[in-house]
């Protein structure tokens, strides 16, 4: 049962918990934002319940029709808030200089102040949910515990999907155990400073957004918005933003990166790890079921990971998350089915479209679309409409254990050893098929230089080529610069049981714009190169981007290829490549001579070659 406090009997913090940080926390927190109520959430099936009845009731949800899609329900946010807001994503250091130039900065004590003001009252009117989480297995020692306060009930039932919340979680906080506070308002109060009580709408929002970090004291203070990355508190602002600073401190790494286990036809397995920029096909890669006989593919995480080196010498990773957050529109039967499978029951779908039969739909769902739909602003829609009836960065939020392809290691406490760490991006030119990086170095190369085309997983112009280190752009805590750095302190630290790292591209197009290469089931394909790769039985051949495949060895059968697709997909132009260096030069002087002397060598060494093509 949820446990209610009262502001009238007297906070009772201090009963709910044995760490005095915390009941003080909450008790200041409350008086600052003066919520109604104050629930302290156990994570139970009685809670969801509760709380799902609420927010159906107040028409902040859809329920399902339960004989397609069994508890299962639709949210439909504000139209101004249906994406994280990077450019009201602040990295609050001490100074300018640790938050580096690709995050936004503020002095910490000008943000307190001014954050301070916005939260004052912002609850009136409302409860004030109390949500203990944990990132990782209960009890792991890899795992670490927050505690988020919020006035949404959308963000406690998308917590209690996407983390380990509740009482569990907040017994694992002792009188000396770290967490990290995590504040979230939706900065829409139900009653005004002069006490008159506003109309409650079903998804309350603020115009003012603010996403705001504090390195130094692990905080994360987050208003104005109630969607996805940024009010799942757990999810990119600790399990990145925050974690990342401590990964830093503590010899790991917390990365965007899904996390799967291959099984070969002789019965060997091995761990990826692969980092892909936002909607650039993680959760599809984490699913992947393998179009070539013999070979498996089973899910470990889909969008984080924390890895860090163990006793044994290697290099271990959980996935910190219990749920997917992922991408409606093109998961399909056709593409990803076992998402299709997953997404079954018990399940929060947000600005997707509604069928007549009461179930959803978004495009790429089905190859033809229903004739009539809700669209995801609840406006009628026929498919003889150009607009999309789902928007582009509609999701579904679901348990990871419904996951068919589920590993039994997907929640092992001690983790899985990675073999291999991939990194990709959506690139209609220049970047292969497939490349091995030479060494380390090398690797961490192809990671800081990642670019891509930016997609609807943010506010900001869709389409447009941008640097995205490590797939990390959004989500680095720190200078990035100081990043890369750390990341070849790791490659010295593993030494030679480091693993093997490559670089992807399923997105590169032909003269007409057309992709290349099939990807989703047919990237398996590459990761039998890739396994060859590790097991030492494949060749490669040395080219500037790093060590490509051999068709002879790569396997295309019954794939049809052309000569001329093949060498379109793995072509590396000097000319053109010459011009990426250029951009890499500009990206890194942005650091101001802070990037490590290990990259700038490469990017020398590299142009030469290049310029002697
Ligand atoms: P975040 O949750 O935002 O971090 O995204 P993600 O990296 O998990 O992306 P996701 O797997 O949801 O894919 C996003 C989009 O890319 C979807 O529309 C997919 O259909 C598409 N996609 C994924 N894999 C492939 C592929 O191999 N080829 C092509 N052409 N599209 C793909
Ligand atoms: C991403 O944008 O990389 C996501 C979705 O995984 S969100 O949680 O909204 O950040
Ligand atoms: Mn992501």
């Amino acid at each position: 049962m949820t446990v209610i406090d009262s502001p009238a009997t007297g906070f009772a913090s201090s009963a709910r918990t044995r760490n005095a940080r915390l009941a003080a926390w909450v008790d200041q927190m409350t008086a600052l934002m003066q919520p109604e109520r104050v629930v302290w959430c156990t994570g139970t099936a009685s809670e969801w319940d509760m709380l799902t009845k609420e927010l159906v009731a107040e028409g902040s949800l859809i329920k399902l029709n339960p004989e397609w899609r069994p508890n299962s329900f639709l949210a439909r946010s504000d139209p101004s808030d249906v994406a994280r807001v990077e450019e009201r994503t602040f990295i609050c250091s001490e100074t300018e200089d640790q938050a580096g130039p690709t995050n936004n900065w503020r002095a910490p004590a000008e943000m307190r102040a001014e954050l301070t003001g916005l939260f004052d009252g912002t609850m009136r009117g409302r409860t004030m949910y109390v949500v203990p989480f944990s990132m990782g297995p209960i009890g792991s020692p890899l795992s670490k515990l927050g505690v988020q306060l919020t006035d949404s009930p959308y963000a406690v039932i998308s917590m209690q999907i996407m983390t380990r919340m509740g009482t569990e979680a907040l017994e694992q906080i002792g009188p000396d155990t770290d967490w990290v506070p995590a504040v979230h308002s939706v900065g829409s109060p139900l009653i005004t400073a002069d006490g008159t009580r506003l109309p409650s709408t079903p998804w309350p929002c603020n115009d003012t957004k603010y996403i705001a970090h504090f390195p130094e004291t692990h905080e994360i203070w987050s208003f104005g918005s109630g969607y996805g990355g940024n009010s799942l508190l757990g999810k990119k602002c600790f399990a990145l933003r925050i974690a990342s600073v401590l990964a830093r401190d503590e010899g790991w790494l917390a990365e965007h990166m899904l996390l799967v286990k291959v099984t070969s036809p002789e019965g060997r397995s091995y761990n990826l790890a692969a980092a892909f920029p936002s909607a650039c096909g993680k959760t599809n890669f984490a699913m992947l079921h393998p179009t070539i006989p013999g070979w498996r593919v089973e899910t470990i995480g889909d969008d984080i990971a924390w890895l860090r080196p163990t006793a044994d010498g290697r290099l271990r990773a959980i996935n910190p998350e219990r749920g997917f957050f992922g991408v409606a529109p093109g998961t399909g039967t056709a593409t990803n089915p076992t998402a299709v499978a997953t997404i079954w029951g018990n399940t929060i779908f947000t600005n997707v479209a509604l069928r007549e039969d009461g179930d959803v739909w978004w495009e790429g769902l089905t190859p033809k679309s229903p004739e009539k739909l809700i669209d995801w602003q609840g406006a009628d829609w026929t498919s003889s409409l150009e607009a999309k009836a789902a928007h582009p960065n509609s999701r579904f939020t679901v348990p990871a254990d419904q996951c068919p392809t589920i590993a039994d290691e997907w929640d092992d406490p001690d983790g899985v050893i990675i073999d291999a760490i991939i990194f990709g991006g959506r690139r209609s030119t220049n970047i292969p098929l497939v490349a091995e990086s030479v060494d380390w170095a090398h690797g961490v190369y192809m990671g800081a230089t990642i670019s891509s085309e930016q997609t609807a997983a943010a506010e900001g112009p869709v389409g447009q080529l941008r640097h995205d280190p490590f797939a990390m752009l959004p989500f680095c805590g720190y200078n990035m610069a100081d990043y890369f750095d750390h990341w070849l302190k790791m490659g010295s630290a593993l030494g030679r049981t480091a693993p093997k790292i490559f670089q992807v591209n399923w997105f590169r197009k032909d003269a007409d714009g057309s992709f290349l290469w099939p990807g989703f089931g047919e990237n398996s394909r590459v990761v039998e190169w890739i396994v060859r790769r590790i097991e030492g039985t494949a060749s490669s051949v040395p080219t500037p981007a790093g060590k490509l495949p051999t068709r002879e060895e790569f396997n295309l059968d019954g794939l049809p290829m052309t000569d001329e697709t093949w060498d379109e997909l793995f072509d590396v132009d000097p000319g053109a490549w010459l011009a990426e260096t250029e951009q890499t030069e500009a990206l890194f002087a942005r650091f101001d001579g802070r990037v490590p002397q290990a990259l700038q060598d490469h990017l020398h060494t590299l142009r030469w070659d290049l310029q002697s093509r």
